[in-house]
């Protein structure tokens, strides 16, 4: 239902499902293995019968009845509310002063966050991009679906498959391994593999000491690749900063960081050359659109991390909108997953965020 009064809007309840997916590709990588990936979905009701919808993907299976238990709390407090999510933002912000802005209770209320701005736009009738002023479209998007720590010689096909699953112009490897000898040989595999033209984005996941990371970026700073993203552990500003200033190709990190106010003291340590804010960690679509202030006031490309779907919607209304990194691991929960073409993300001209479930597959996968 889509007619209903912007204006009068109450929220009622809010309702949460898990889901665990198997991987196409399981996850290899310095901050875990992963063969499944756990999801949460998330439904808000509106007592005049308009439904918003978001997913979260913590990562971790064990801790998804604390986010679920989470989310019922942050519920109550919600409930016979108006929509309004700012004020249910800075509402739950209120109550969880005491239990801190970071960890399983903000997770919880990112999640709340993009699906009461999904009932907003669904009530309104727009796409939430065009809610938010700006227009559906299409947005650049690089393929993050694979090329994990895996064994050197599945580099070169997989670096060729995620190039045609969507004729991407740019991909990501994972590096960190053992020796930068075997850094230099991954790159030089994936780079022989899919030709000069394609891009190849690379991530760490903060799988280096400092020392070594200085090191590491010096002796990889001449192989084309473009950006490093997260070599250290990710609230080391200072210590990502010295990095972003000796090394010539651009530093990104971002995935990691709690909310707004956390965003900021990176930018002002100037940690990095790039950022990629991820909708979980950075406080939904209230918690990107305030980042995205700061970064565009600073001048600083700004990519998403996961949550493609609704990270798109956002790059279209962000001033220095840069890449949406593209995975399809939430697809088979989607009606009407997103389309990519030639390697873009297509934000659908559909209401709300263009999340619906796929209920079949909901079942099918229950957590
Ligand atoms: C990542 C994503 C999902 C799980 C582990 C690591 C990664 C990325 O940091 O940026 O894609
Ligand atoms: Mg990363």
């Amino acid at each position: 239902m889509t007619s209903a009064p912007i204006a009068n809007l109450t929220i009622d309840s809010i309702s949460v499902r898990t889901a665990s997916v198997p991987m196409r590709r399981p996850i290899v990588s310095k901050v875990g293995g992963y063969p499944n990936w756990p999801f949460v979905l998330i439904d808000v009701r509106t007592r005049e019968g308009v439904v918003g919808r978001s997913y979260l993907e913590p990562y971790v299976h064990k801790l998804v009845p604390s986010i679920v238990s989470m989310i019922d709390a942050i519920a109550d407090m919600l409930s016979g509310k108006p929509l309004a999510p700012l004020d249910a933002f800075g509402e739950a912000m209120k109550t969880l002063h005491l239990n801190g802005r970071q960890g399983t209770t903000f997770i919880a209320l990112a999640g709340i966050d993009m699906a009461v701005w999904d009932a907003l736009a669904r009530a309104a009738g727009l796409p939430l991009a065009r809610l938010l002023g700006g227009s559906t479209g299409r947005v650049r998007a690089y393929n993050t679906n694979g090329l994990w720590l895996i064994p050197k010689d599945k580099l070169a096909q997989e670096a060729k498959d995620l190039v045609a699953e969507g004729n991407f112009k740019a991909i990501k490897i994972r590096l960190g391994r053992p020796t930068v000898k075997e850094d230099i040989e991954a790159i030089k595999i994936v780079r022989d593999a899919v030709g000069e033209h394609i891009l190849l984005m690379s991530d760490f996941n903060q799988g280096l000491t400092f020392g070594e990371a200085l090191q590491r970026m010096h002796a990889l700073d001449d192989r084309g690749l473009y950006w490093f993203e997260e070599p250290i552990v990710y609230d080391d500003y200072e210590g990502c900063a010295q990095i972003t200033r000796e090394i010539s190709t651009p530093i990104q990190i971002g995935e990691n960081i709690w909310g707004p106010r956390e965003f900021h003291k990176a930018v002002a340590a100037r940690a990095a050359d790039l950022y990629m804010p991820d909708l979980m960690r950075i406080g939904g679509v209230t918690g990107w659109m305030r980042s995205a202030a700061i970064a565009g006031a600073a001048g600083l490309p700004l990519s998403s991390h996961l949550y493609p779907e609704v990270s798109a919607h956002l790059l279209r209304v962000s001033e220095s909108a840069d890449w949406c990194e593209w995975r399809d691991w939430g697809n088979p929960l989607i009606a009407e997953p997103f389309k990519v073409e030639d390697g873009f993300v297509v934000v659908p001209e559909r209401v709300g965020n263009g999340i619906e479930w796929d209920e079949q597959a909901v079942a099918k996968y229950k957590l």
